[in-house]
Parts: structure tokens; sequence; C-alpha cells
């Protein structure tokens, strides 16, 4: 359940945050597969809460009605019809899963929600799936107002509710299973794993059990056996009494920390400079590697939820962002907040990702900083990058790590058939280059690998 099952040798995953199951298929096809993508997280696929004070705002899709999987993205069948398409092309779907919890206490009684199925969140009767009030946890919480009220106490943050969600009784054997049967409906379908939504606020315990009932992935893509991928989302900036490894025996964590850190690294916050970067990793108070899925920001720090602090960039940050650069993970989609149900235009981005993918299996070479905010770096013999983030230029000659030739810079162009749409960058036979970057560049860095060698 750590395993990613990515195809092709492809790495990073993108968030198409509130993208409609359609758009999500088209993009596969037309620019994640081509690009290199290993895969796309969704929004929550189960039909949620329609709400109106304010106008269906994103945050409905965290709370759901029934398991139906029926949302604003689109119907089963298109939903479907994605999950088929993006297989087809190596692009693996990952589903964001909520399943703490239901809607807000003060959801109240009707048919608004996403298809219409009827719900009584006073009552907690929400007969689609069916839960009753039996099924969540009111009777284990011991805060006056049943919410988590203190983040300190490990019983609160599991047993009562987050921002007053009905929350799941997931120690209830029929909890798990219509959990499972839930998710298990979705890994026939053809998805690779899952982004499981507040696992915070969820016992390990409870977790592993539901996790155990998980079938393996369906073999039209995936070869027998293969266990669905786990990242679970917990946010462990410190200071509290749940922590990310309580939950690393399950799958992967979100590391929210490297966001954070690296956010105060290009804003240069605290006095810290790129130079610093050298020892960037585990070093730094970071999960191991093998349990953390890491990103930049996410859909709630980019809007003021969640956390992660002022530091975290996002895409309001285009300049100092140099999206991709520092080779995450999972991406975000910078488009969404405006887009929901709305067909996106090709994004641009994407050379990064595939730079990933080419210096995967090559170590850290070839380290040289200016003392300050430039640096520069290999992936031993297969890519070299070089960052100026200081106030002034850079002009060094540096040693690439890369076989003599002429290459491609990918951040200011494509390499089209054999030739350069930007700076073309002469390496010598000894592997070293020379570099001009100006501080007041667009995109003040420098990226090249070994397929945009010319
Ligand atoms: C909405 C309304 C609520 C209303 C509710 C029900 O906003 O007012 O009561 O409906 O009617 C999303 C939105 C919520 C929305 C919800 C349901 O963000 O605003 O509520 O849908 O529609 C905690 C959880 C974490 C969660 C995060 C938002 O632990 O799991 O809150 N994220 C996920 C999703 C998110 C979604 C949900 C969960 C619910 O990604 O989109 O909510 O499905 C601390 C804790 C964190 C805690 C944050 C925020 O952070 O550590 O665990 O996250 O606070 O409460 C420093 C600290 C840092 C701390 C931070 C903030 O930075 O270092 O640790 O300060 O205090």
């Amino acid at each position: 359940q750590n395993d990613p099952n990515t195809k092709h040798g492809r790495t990073s995953i993108v968030h198409l945050f509130e993208w409609r199951w359609a758009d999500v298929a088209a993009e596969c096809e037309r620019y994640l597969a081509p690009n290199g993508y290993a895969g796309v997280q969704i929004s929550p696929p189960s039909e949620s809460i329609v709400l109106t004070n304010p106008w269906h705002p994103w945050w409905q899709r965290y709370q759901p009605i029934s398991y139906n999987l029926c949302s604003r993205s689109g119907t089963e069948a298109e939903l479907r019809d994605m999950i088929t398409r993006c297989n087809n092309v190596g692009v693996n779907i990952y589903v964001d899963a909520v399943i703490n919890h239901m809607c807000g206490a003060g959801g109240g009684e009707g048919n608004h929600s996403s298809c219409g199925t009827y719900f009584n969140a006073k009552n907690k009767d929400f007969p689609s799936v069916p839960y009753s009030s039996w099924d969540f946890n009111d009777f284990k919480c011991k805060t006056g107002n049943g919410e988590v009220e203190n983040y300190k106490d490990i019983f609160q943050v599991r047993d009562c509710r987050l921002v007053s969600l009905l929350d799941l009784a997931l120690e209830k054997d029929y909890v798990r299973e219509k959990v499972a049967e839930y998710l298990n409906k979705l890994i026939d379908i053809g998805v690779a794993g899952f982004r499981v939504d507040a696992c915070k606020h969820m016992w390990p315990g409870d977790l592993s059990n539901v996790f155990g009932r998980l079938k393996s992935l369906n073999t039209t893509w995936f070869s027998p056996d293969t266990k669905p991928f786990i990242y679970q989302e917990v946010i462990d900036l410190g200071g509290e009494a749940i922590k990310a490894s309580e939950y690393f025996e399950l799958g992967r964590v979100t590391e929210f920390k490297y966001g954070a850190k690296l956010g105060k690294v290009i804003r240069k916050w605290d006095g810290e400079k790129l130079s610093f970067l050298k020892s960037w990793g585990e070093g730094w108070g970071f999960m191991p590697s093998d349990k953390a899925v890491v990103f930049l920001d996410n859909h709630d720090n980019q809007r003021g939820h969640g956390a992660g602090g002022a530091s975290v960039l996002t895409f309001w940050d285009s300049r100092i962002r140099m999206t991709g650069w520092d080779l995450p993970t999972m991406q975000m989609d910078p488009l969404s907040q405006y887009l929901s149900n709305k067909t996106p235009p090709v994004e641009t981005t994407g050379n990064m990702v595939i730079f990933r993918n080419v210096v995967s299996d090559q170590p850290l070479a070839n380290w040289w900083d200016n003392g300050n905010s430039q640096i520069s770096f290999s992936r031993g013999s297969k890519g070299f990058i070089v960052i100026n983030n200081n106030n002034w230029e850079l002009n060094e000659t540096l040693n690439t790590g890369l076989p003599g030739g002429t290459y491609c810079d990918v951040i200011s162009g494509d390499k089209i058939d054999s030739s350069c749409t930007g700076k073309k960058i002469s390496v010598d036979s000894d592997g070293r280059a020379t570099f001009h970057i100006s501080h007041t560049e667009e995109d003040p860095f420098i990226a090249i690998h070994a397929e945009s060698k010319l």
C-alpha cells in the first residue's frame, strides 16, 4: 500500500481539483500521458451535499450524503469512462476518499444533494447507504458541544466532530464494511489508490481494519495481487498529540512540512538560503522518504483552509514558485479555483515532470552554491539544474555531470525534434558549461537533461 503503482517509469501526480470527469479523461489523453504524468488525484466522487450559503462552495464535496458515484464532476458512467481512458494511456487515478464523516450537523433535511438523494442531517439519517444515528460517534465524544476543540487531546480529535461534520463510528463492523464496499467499488472500476481525507480524525486501528478489507487492483490494468496505493492526509507540523508516524504502518502520509519549509527557503524568510538545500530531505525533520507524499501546496492551504502557514507557495506566487523545480511528487492545478464545472484550457507546464522521470534513478551530485541563494546540482549524469534566487546575476562555469553536447533548456523552451525553442546550453566534453541567469528573468533557472540533448 506504499507503492503508487505508477507505470512507464513515471513519478509525479497532479491534483485536478474539482475538474469534471469528462475533462480529466481528455486531459489524460491530450496532455498528461504525453508529458509523463503518472496519475491524477480526483475530487471526491461520492454524492455530496449541495450548499447555497455560500453558493455551491468547493468544500461541499467534503460532505458526503451517500456513496453513490454521482457528484458535481459527473455521473458514474462518466467516472467509469474517465478511469478507463486514463488507465488506457497509463495515467493512474487516485480517489480523494472522504470516509471520516458525512455532511455537517446543520446540513438540514431534503434532497439538496448532488444527485437528489434524500438525507436528514439532524436525525443522522442517510438512507441511501444506509447509515442511521447508530453509526456515528457522538456517544463517544466528551466535549460539551460535540466538536474537536483541542488538538492536544487524541480522544477529541478522533471521537468528536471535525468542524461539525457528522463523525462516522469506524469502530463498528457495519460502518467499516460500508466504507470498504465504497472503496472496493472504485477499485473494481480501475482506480490505483486513495488519498484518504482527515486521517488524523480516525483511529489507526480502525483504518487498518478498513484497509484490510480492500481488494487487489483491477487486473485489466494492474498485475495480479497489486494493493491499492494509500496516502493518508495527516497534518503534522509538530506540536500536537497525534503524529504522522502513527499512520506509517498503513500506507504513506502527506508531508505538510515539505511545502512549508521550502516556501520559507524560497521566500528567504528566517534567514533561509537556497544553499541550505544541500541537505534537503529527511535531515530537515521530514518523515522518511518512502513514507511521504510531498507537494508544495494543496487545495486547502491555497485557500486559507487547513494548515501550512503563510510561507506555502501557491499559484499566486508563480515567479518564485518555479513550478516543479524541486521535483515534487504532487503538483496542484493552479486554475481550478476558477474553473469548477467549466472546461479547462490545456496547460503548458510539464517539462519538469519529464525531467523528474528522466533523473529518478540518479543520485544528487555536483552540488555548487555561492554560499547564498544561487545553487546548482546534477542528478547523476542525467539531469542538471541551476537556480538564481539572489538579486544579482549568476555567471558561472559549472560541472553538469552530463556528457558533452548541446542541450535544450526545458525552462525557457521545448526541444522539438532536433531544435530548441529556448536557451541552448553547450556542455564541454569534461561536463562543464557556462551559465548566465539574470535575476530579472521571468524564470531565473535553467534545467537540462538526457532527453533534452539536441
Ligand atoms: C465547512 C465549513 C465549516 C462547517 C463545515 C460543516 O467551513 O465552518 O462547520 O463545513 O458544515 C473542507 C473545508 C472545511 C469545510 C469542510 C466540509 O476545508 O472548511 O467545512 O470541507 O465542507 C483539519 C483536519 C484536516 C482538514 C483541515 C481542513 O485535520 O483533515 O482541517 N483537511 C481535510 C480536507 C479539507 C476538508 C476536510 C478535511 C473535511 O483537505 O478540504 O475540509 O472533509 C491544525 C491541525 C489540522 C487542522 C487545521 C485546521 O493546523 O493541525 O489537523 O486540519 O488546524 O483546523 C498551525 C499549526 C497547524 C494547525 C494550524 C491551524 O499552522 O502548526 O498544525 O496552525 O490552526
